[in-house]
């Protein structure tokens, strides 16, 4: 019995598609995770961009790359303007990052993630692969009540006042990275403590968003921008605030950003300016870490664990797969 059924494209957008992106997320991940702790960034990178990519291939979408792993057309990443899908179904933009924390897959060492999200075609930030300054909390504070260009002291200062606690008992969670000195000694001069990370601020970010659970209130520093637009697709599903600003400090940067559409490189964007619309995101653990269990290679099950997120409900779910037979349906 063949009949022809037509989905609405915000149906797929809305519901079908969610369960997809988990699909693409895992296999990035597995193919990841095959090289955990091999000291090797770029093969890792590599294996996850090509599983992504085959799995993106088979979507009903029309998508185009719009944060991606390079501004070129680099044939072995999936780079920004990239099309995906089978070019039939909804036009979507799409934002990947196939092995976010490549070191940290390389080292074998908490915190790996393969992620993605998808929304309506021109709804998503089109940011160059730059830095990017970034604050972000979870859900259930006035808006505006901490600001990124104030200081990392009054904002903790301010997030405890909303809270209804003293700063003592906030924590940051900040980047380990010497350009991090000011911040990281202003938040600890308000007795708030600092939870400092090697990599992966995608995830960095989302741990606001559940403070009691994580004991993160706060993320403040500059990471990738890539990232960034990552971080907001999660908190535009799950909730809480997020400011950050592109660092365009070359006139060739400026320029590269006034290509993809940024008038003003000096502007603060929230969630809304990097997510114009409803999205989907989802998020698969490579390697162990405080949201996502890593890829798990029993003798003939391969275990993975995602979360995936939807804008629309606001529904999360967290999805643990046993796979069996991967390699056979590999290339199918
Ligand atoms: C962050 C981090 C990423 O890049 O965005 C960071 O979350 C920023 O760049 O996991 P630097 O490493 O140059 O500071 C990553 O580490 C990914 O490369």
């Amino acid at each position: 019995m063949s009949t022809h059924i037509s989905v609405p494209p915000q149906l797929l957008l809305e519901r079908i598609l969610t369960l997809e992106i988990v699909r693409v997320t895992e296999r990035a991940a597995v193919s990841a995770a095959r090289l955990r702790g091999h000291g090797n960034e770029k093969a890792a990178d590599q294996a996850a961009v090509d599983a992504m990519r085959r799995e993106l291939n088979k979507l009903p979408i029309e998508g185009t790359v719009v944060i991606g792993e390079g501004e070129r057309d680099e044939a072995p990443m999936l780079y920004i303007g990239e099309k995906v899908g089978i070019n039939a179904g909804p036009q979507v933009d799409i934002a990947v990052d196939p092995l976010e924390g490549t070191t940290l897959c390389a080292k074998n060492m908490p915190g790996a993630i393969a992620t993605m999200a998808m929304a309506d075609a021109g709804t998503l930030l089109h940011a160059p692969d730059v830095y990017m300054q970034k604050i972000a909390i979870g859900p259930g504070y006035p808006k505006g009540v901490v600001e990124l260009d104030a200081s990392p002291a009054d904002n903790v200062r301010r997030l405890a006042k909303a809270k209804g606690v003293d700063p003592s008992a906030i924590t940051v969670l900040v980047l380990d990275r010497p350009r991090h000195s000011e911040i990281i000694q202003g938040v600890r001069s308000t007795g708030a403590a600092v939870r400092l990370i090697t990599d992966g601020d995608v995830a960095g970010v989302i741990h606001c968003a559940d403070p009691d659970n994580t004991g993160v209130d706060m993320y403040i520093g500059t990471g990738g921008a890539p990232e960034g637009v990552l971080a907001a697709a999660a908190l535009r599903c799950i909730g809480g605030q997020m400011q950050i600003r592109l660092i365009l400090d070359t006139e060739e940067k400026r320029e590269r950003a006034r290509k993809m559409g940024v008038a003003d490189p000096r502007a603060i964007y929230g969630i809304e300016d990097m997510v114009r619309g409803d999205c989907l995101f989802a998020a698969t653990g490579v390697t162990t870490g405080s949201l996502l269990s890593g890829v798990k290679f029993r003798k003939d099950v391969i275990e993975t664990e995602t979360v995936v997120m939807r804008s629309v409900t606001g529904t999360v779910r967290y999805i643990k797969a046993d796979h069996r037979q991967l390699d056979k349906f590999h290339l199918d």
